[in-house]
């Protein structure tokens, strides 16, 4: 693997980046031609999975893919899907070499595309930036692992850690570059998650208002086990515009779940309660398709969440203010001893935005005490 093989395997991460919240139930994958150390063809997924990146980029490089390199974040398909196979498609181009950051742990893929690449003479690398591959890949991979979307909870805080005032109050704690940024997060997962709690106090629409990120709203989740979703709540008047997905425990009010369904609300039962119901609530959600889910409160949500130890990414932005100890924390009692025995983050980002902070923050597992799951 050469420089020159991680510069073009970077560039096609940064394009699969591009698919990010709306390839699923697929991964978001990146690909790019190269002939002559000249990028031909740019690709990645499609909206809903389709068409796949290789397919786009070899259309994009015509007869220039013949003799060239294609870089792919993921081992190209080599089953009949809706599609025909990448792998097929890349040899009938005329792809001499392949460079694939990470095998395709899909039971239909799982190394057979590698493998009918080689056995039509096509050389064949694998493993370049595939940590980097890893990370891009991580909600589709939960997915298929553990049978979970990947999680990433976000908070809006102040320094000491509280997510609105004495009185109940969040809007607004950061300024509007973290706000913007927050909305870009939306953008790059597949749901928005919130508590029926969030939803009676804010009323919130939870869409992406970024401009040219407008039609990138994710599918809004409520975890709503009485089923006290308002028919007048924002959420329930816009479902028919971006999709709402209720998650209730049967038996549900079939009056109420009537007036919502006819509002274009989806309406999902668990029966699961109490502890056991985060989990039901992301196996729901994967079952769906659904690879990558923002969790964005109130408190009570996000205290459970990293309770059960959920959380695989902790987005915080953080503003130059004191809320004090009346104020509402962002996580609620954990009963944690000796700071040793508190479960550990690893910052892996940083950005200033304005006056305020974001960091970026995942679980150090196998430091500190292991979160129960
Ligand atoms: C690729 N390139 O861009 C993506 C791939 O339902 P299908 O036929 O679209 O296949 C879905 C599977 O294809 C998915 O589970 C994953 O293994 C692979 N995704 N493969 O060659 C792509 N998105
Ligand atoms: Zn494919």
């Amino acid at each position: 693997m050469t420089a020159e093989d991680a510069r073009f395997m970077r560039s096609a991460l940064t394009l699969g980046e591009r698919a990010l919240g709306t390839a699923w139930p697929n991964p978001a994958v990146g690909c790019v031609i190269v002939r002559d150390g000249r990028i031909v063809g740019r690709g990645w997924t499609g909206a809903g999975g389709r068409p796949h990146a290789e397919t786009v980029a070899l259309a994009r490089a015509g007869p220039a893919a013949r003799g060239a390199t294609a870089y792919v974040t993921l081992e190209p398909c080599a089953h009949h899907g809706q599609t025909p196979p990448c792998c097929d498609a890349l040899v009938a181009a005329g792809i001499a070499r392949a460079v694939i950051a990470m095998l395709d742990p899909d039971p239909r893929v799982d190394g057979r595309g590698v493998a009918a690449l080689r056995a039509a003479g096509v050389v064949v690398d694998t493993g370049c930036l595939a940590h980097e591959a890893e990370r891009a890949h991580r909600g589709f991979l939960s997915r298929l692992r553990a049978g979970r979307p990947m999680v990433t909870l976000k908070a809006a805080t102040s320094l000491d850690g509280r997510i609105a005032s004495a009185t109940g109050v969040g809007r607004w704690i950061t300024g509007e570059r973290a706000r913007a940024w927050a909305h870009r997060l939306r953008a790059e997962h597949d749901a928005v998650l919130v508590g029926i709690g969030t939803v009676l106090a804010d009323d919130p629409e939870l869409t992406c208002r970024l401009p040219g990120l407008a039609g990138r709203s994710p599918v809004r989740v409520v975890l709503d086990r009485r089923l006290r979703l308002p028919p007048d709540s924002r959420l329930a008047r816009t479902a028919r515009e971006v999709p709402v997905w209720v998650v209730t425990n049967a038996p549900a009010d079939p009056e109420r779940a009537g007036r919502l369904s006819a509002l274009g609300v989806r309406i999902e039962t668990t029966s699961e309660v109490g502890a056991g119901s985060l989990a039901a609530a992301l196996a729901l959600l994967a079952e769906r398709g659904i690879t990558r889910v923002l969790v964005e409160g109130g408190g009570e949500i996000a205290t459970a969440f990293v309770r059960a130890g959920l959380v695989d990414r902790l987005v915080l932005f953080q503003a130059p203010i004191l809320l004090g100890a009346d104020g509402v924390p962002l996580v609620g009692g954990l009963a944690v001893a000796r700071p040793d025995q508190a479960e550990r983050w690893a910052p892996v980002d940083v950005h200033r935005l304005g006056e305020d902070e974001m960091r970026v923050l995942e679980p150090a597992r196998g430091k500190g005490c292991s979160p129960a799951s």
